[in-house]
């Protein structure tokens, strides 16, 4: 990579989506500024990067915006290789990819639109289906401390 890269992350204090993102480019060591959004009060600068979602993260990479976190890690892995967050195996990819959009969803969805936002029966069975989903993930984590195993690169 050349030295005057500009990477400037929009997101906003709370998001699992954005603080993902900022994990990956902590993990590769990539310096970046942040500019942080009051999703009540979208800054026309977000609106003008991400106008068909309207939603932060976007990653800002000298002048040009990629939106949605898990394709915004995916351009940040094969822009700065220094430490993989993917495994070298296809096959190991793929799975990690599969638990990528697992977690996004089913787990995330069944959490906020089942257990957040609904009442009563629908919320019961939320909580059930969040409970089954969690389950996956804690069977694939344990004992790991990453997916891949030590490191998010291991496989
Ligand atoms: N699929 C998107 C989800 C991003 C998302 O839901 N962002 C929320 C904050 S957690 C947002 O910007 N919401 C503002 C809105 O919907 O108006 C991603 O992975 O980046």
């Amino acid at each position: 990579m050349a030295a005057a890269e500009e990477v400037k992350l929009f997101r906003n204090w709370s998001s699992p989506f954005g603080l993902r993102v900022v994990w990956a480019l902590k993990l590769k060591g990539i310096e970046y500024d942040e500019e942080l959004e009051d999703l009540s009060n979208k800054s026309p600068l977000l609106l003008q990067y991400n106008p068909v979602y309207k939603k932060i993260p976007v990653l800002v990479h000298n002048g040009k915006p990629i939106c949605e976190s898990l394709l915004i890690i995916e351009y940040l892995e094969e822009t700065w290789k220094q430490t993989p967050l993917l495994p070298e195996d296809p096959h190991q990819r793929a799975l990690a990819r599969f638990w990528a959009k697992f977690g996004d969803e089913k787990v995330f969805e069944t959490m906020r639109f089942g257990i957040l936002l609904k009442q009563g029966k629908e919320q019961e069975e939320a909580i059930v289906s969040t409970i089954e989903n969690l389950k996956y993930l804690e069977k694939e984590l344990k004992g790991k401390k990453f997916f891949g195993g030590e490191r998010p690169l291991d496989s």
